[in-house]
């Protein structure tokens, strides 16, 4: 008899193989999906227990993740979403061409929107929800380039009107114009969060999600099906920010968070990837770290391919073409798509046999296909356990044609020809005629139109318009009894630091029967540094599963607390997440409609120095809170040296408009300045915030000198009055924060040789400075009336004998206000390197220690021959003044 069985190893393998996948298909018949995960768990490890070891692989392959029998059908209505899509395209491409034409170098974007249009569409027409829906609303951070398809949108809806359109990046035209990107301090009623400086929008987007279900765990929010989604660019990855806090999104389970990817593959200079796929990237990163990743990548024109692609060639062809060379089909012709892509296997060619060179050139990506868009939402929508990305194939500049499509140059094209609007109308059926079409007119269609009713009833049914700023929650004015009060005694001989009275204060505004529970304590691990630790068992440490351990310190008093409803965001080592929770916090009065009052302690050098946009970005989102730069203080933080000593924050801080600086000295400016800070912000809708330096060294905190209050809030009082002496020299010294305390020191040293110093004490440069320029401005402009004062001249342009100024920070600081003070001011500062050493060596080589600050004294009296010269010859020596010591701004 024959044997029929196969010889070669190959048809052996091939018939096994067959076998197999027979026996895989005969489970699957079972329909039960998990028992094929289960079984192929078990082989899994049954071959590795063999040692068999598996290659590594943490992508799938280059199809859509979604199968086609998975899908649902299409709930709208295809033709006229389509019709809106269109017409929004349209006024997008034309409020940029005509606000280019008018003025050259205006700007804007086209390709961005152009590539992003049907997924923008389908969130709008199916699932973004406004919050009249009976919800919260879902939270949406648009792609700020793609800023104007959602301004034609907001026209189409009948929000905008042809003068806004026509005002795009004309923001001072009479009556207002948008704004290039999202900006809510510029456009407070419509844009929540600002997104345009790449990467911050997908990092506040995470933090904004991991926050909803803070508030939720504490009681401060209802449980609610809220989604937050992030719009990005595949370019944008590249921005550590935006991947920077993906596995916190994993780890937290933010099942209410999706990020939409749009993959066009280019970026603004070309490919983002041209040699290899950042969809496959992308979907490694975000699978490792544990995110649901929904690839849609091919429309339904691919659908029958993939079904006859039973031997799998049509994937891997997919699969090992580059985005470099994904990106020149957009740009060639059929015929090239043909030889190119189809030609790589005689399979795939004879797949497409019957298609015309135009039929394989439309073949549509998934992120331009609204069913397949459509069914990724959806599935991210319903996913539980897990954030989830989709990342959507798109084209860059989609439809622009021969003005951009797929090319190089997209992202910067601001211009079309007669001949490319014509091409553009006629690609989306834009009802345009030919002798109007140069003029790139808006179009709206009339009221009751289709398509303005059906994009009415589409935001109806989903809770109103998106994006709108609302302020929902209802201004405060707490008494904050006992509060801080005691703060006003000072501490009667005990030493204390300012960093250990805020705490305190702090302590106390958490247990406040009022306010308490909307104080939320942000640290990026830094608690024990500050001396907090206290809270942790008070408040509790925010945890979303609580603590499934017992602690180490689980017998002490203050032992690791973390819990569902704790109230501490303990953020670990991350100022880039720390200050986007302080921002979700901070602007929670308008997003989530609760008044959480954020309080954000860091290290001051790693605060605006190192996460100095996203503070920006607080400012633009209208942010509250208090930003606390802790150990701040060039010579006050002893030891750490170079990086750690900050005397730079406070001059970052003042190109922050919104922010309010202050470096206080003693417990009750503090108090003062936050108690006020309160209720400005939460009781007259102030929208700003505070920055404050706190410091580490301790000494006596004074009892509050009388009607100081005013003056600390302004940024200067005068805090105690020169001693009496007979025919003395006179001086005004100034200090801030602990090296207040020097310059009290250098009165008592200056009375010694006969010069008699009032003390001030200035909390805020900044505020002294803008106050002065606002006044300066409005003398300017009104130049016959009777000028004004600034506050820091009143203050010190009549006070007798020369000015001297020390603090811890940049001599800029109180140089920027001498010119109002009437005569020169000898300002003392630690600009320069920070050094690891004690406090009073720090001090002396800054030049900011009480003796320095009295030799300047001296010396700005001898220049004014108002004492003699054997008097500061005296002093020098008495006082140890060094003249040759090195400059310590350039050592
Ligand atoms: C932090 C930052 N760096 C640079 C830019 C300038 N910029 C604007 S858009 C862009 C390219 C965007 O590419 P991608 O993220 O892929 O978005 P696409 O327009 O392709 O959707 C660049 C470099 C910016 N806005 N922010
Ligand atoms: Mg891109």
């Amino acid at each position: 008899m024959k044997n029929l069985a196969p010889t070669d190893a190959a048809a052996l393998e091939a018939v096994e193989t067959r076998e197999w996948l027979e026996s895989l298909d005969y489970v699957l018949r079972q329909g039960d999906k998990a028992r094929v995960v289960r079984l192929l768990d078990a082989l899994r490890a049954r071959a590795r227990q063999a040692g068999v070891r598996e290659p590594f692989t943490s992508t799938t392959p280059y199809i859509n993740t979604i199968p086609v029998g998975e899908e649902v059908p299409f709930p709208g209505d295809r033709e006229i979403e389509r019709r809106i899509k269109s017409l929004v395209r349209w006024n997008a491409l034309a409020m940029v061409v005509r606000a280019n034409r008018e003025s050259d170098g205006i700007g804007g974007h086209i390709s961005t929107y152009a590539s992003s249009a049907t997924l923008y569409e389908i969130g709008f027409n199916h699932f973004f929800r406004g919050r009249n829906a009976g919800g919260d609303g879902d939270i949406v951070y648009y792609q700020g380039h793609a800023s104007p398809g959602i301004y034609a949108r907001a026209f189409l809806e009948g929000r905008f009107d042809e003068s806004h359109l026509h005002n795009f990046r004309h923001e001072l035209r009479p009556g207002g114009g948008l704004s290039s990107y999202p900006h809510p301090w510029l456009m407070p009623d419509f844009w929540e969060f600002p997104t345009v400086s790449m990467g911050l929008g997908p990092l506040m987007a995470i933090y904004q999600a991991r926050y909803a279900k803070y508030l939720e765990n504490r009681g401060l929010k209802a449980p609610s099906d809220q989604k937050v989604w992030a719009f990005l660019g595949d370019g944008e990855t590249d921005e550590p920010e935006a991947l920077g806090a993906i596995s916190l999104a994993a780890r937290e389970k933010l099942d209410n968070l999706i990020f939409v990817i749009n993959c066009n593959l280019q970026r603004l200079d070309g490919p983002v990837r041209g040699n290899g796929q950042i969809v496959q990237e992308l979907e490694a990163v975000f699978r490792g770290a544990g995110w649901n990743v929904i690839k849609v990548l091919w429309g339904g024109d691919w659908d029958p391919l993939l079904a006859q692609d039973t031997e799998g060639a049509l994937v891997r062809r997919m699969g090992e073409v580059v985005d470099g060379e994904y990106q020149r089909y957009v740009v060639e012709d059929g015929a090239y798509i043909r030889k190119h892509f189809w030609g790589a296997d005689p399979r795939l060619l004879e797949m497409v046999r019957h298609f015309s060179d135009d039929d394989l050139r439309k073949m549509r990506v998934g992120g331009h296909d609204p069913v397949k868009v459509y069914n990724a939402y959806r599935a991210a929508v319903q996913h539980r356990g897990q954030p989830t990305v989709i990342l959507a194939r798109t084209i860059k500049g989609y439809g622009l044609g021969e003005a951009g499509e797929g090319k190089n140059i997209t992202h910067q094209q601001k211009k079309m020809n007669e001949e490319d609007l014509r091409t553009f109308r006629d690609r989306f059926n834009v009802p345009i005629p030919d002798d109007r079409i140069a003029a790139a007119p808006f179009y709206r269609p009339q009221q009751g139109s289709a398509e303005v009713e059906y994009m009415r009833k589409r935001r109806d049914a989903l809770g109103g318009f998106v994006p709108r700023r609302a302020v929902v929650a209802p201004a405060i004015h707490p008494a904050m009894e006992d509060v801080f009060d005691e703060f006003q005694k000072g501490t009667e001989g005990r030493k204390a630091s300012t960093t250990m009275v805020f705490v305190r204060m702090l302590a106390k505004l958490l247990r406040d029967k009022e306010i308490g529970k909307l104080i939320v304590p942000i640290v990026p691990d830094e608690a024990r540094t500050f001396g907090m630790e206290s809270l942790f068992r008070a408040v509790g440490i925010y945890s979303s599963i609580g603590q499934v351990y017992e602690p180490v310190d689980m017998d002490t008093l203050l032992y690791y607390k973390e819990a569902k409803d704790g109230q501490i965001l303990e953020e670990g080592i991350t100022e880039a997440g720390s200050i986007s929770s302080f921002i979700a916090a901070g602007t929670a009065y308008a997003t989530q409609g609760v008044n959480t009052i954020p309080f954000f302690i860091f290290y001051s050098m790693f605060g605006f120095q190192r996460v100095g946009d996203f503070i920006w970005a607080a400012a633009d989102a209208r942010c509250r809170g208090f930003l606390l730069g802790g150990t701040a203080g060039r010579t006050t933080l002893a030891g750490e040296g170079l990086q750690h000593q900050d005397g730079n924050s406070h001059t970052l801080a003042l190109a922050v408009p919104t922010c309010r600086a202050y470096d206080p000295a003693y417990a009750y400016e503090l108090a003062t300045i936050i108690e006020d800070g309160i209720h400005r912000m939460y009781g007259n809708g102030e929208q700003a915030f505070y920055y404050i330096t706190v410091m580490n060294e301790q000494y006596d905190m004074p009892a509050m000198p009388e009607s100081a209050r005013d003056g600390i809030i302004k940024g200067l009082y005068r805090f105690s009055a020169a001693p009496s002496i007979p025919n003395a020299a006179r001086a005004q010294l100034i200090g801030s924060g602990a090296i207040l305390n020097e310059v009290r020191q250098a009165q008592q040293l200056l009375a010694k040789y006969g010069v008699a110093a009032d003390v001030w004490s200035a909390t805020s440069y900044n505020e002294l400075y803008r106050e002065a320029h606002r006044v300066e401005r409005w003398n300017r402009l009104h130049p016959t009336e009777t000028p004004r004062v600034p506050y820091v001249a009143q203050c010190l342009a009549g006070a007798p004998g020369v000015v001297v100024a020390a603090s811890d920070y940049l001599k800029s600081q109180p140089d920027m206000v001498s010119r109002w003070i009437g005569k020169p001011v000898v300002t003392l500062g630690t600009d320069g390197f920070g050094r690891s050493e004690d406090r009073a060596s720090l001090r002396r080589f800054f030049e900011v220690e009480a003796r320095y600050v009295a030799a300047a004294t001296l010396s700005a009296l001898l220049a004014q021959r108002q004492i003699e010269p054997a008097v500061v010859t005296r002093a020098f020596k008495e006082l140890e003044i060094e003249p040759e010591k090195s400059d310590p701004t350039i050592s």
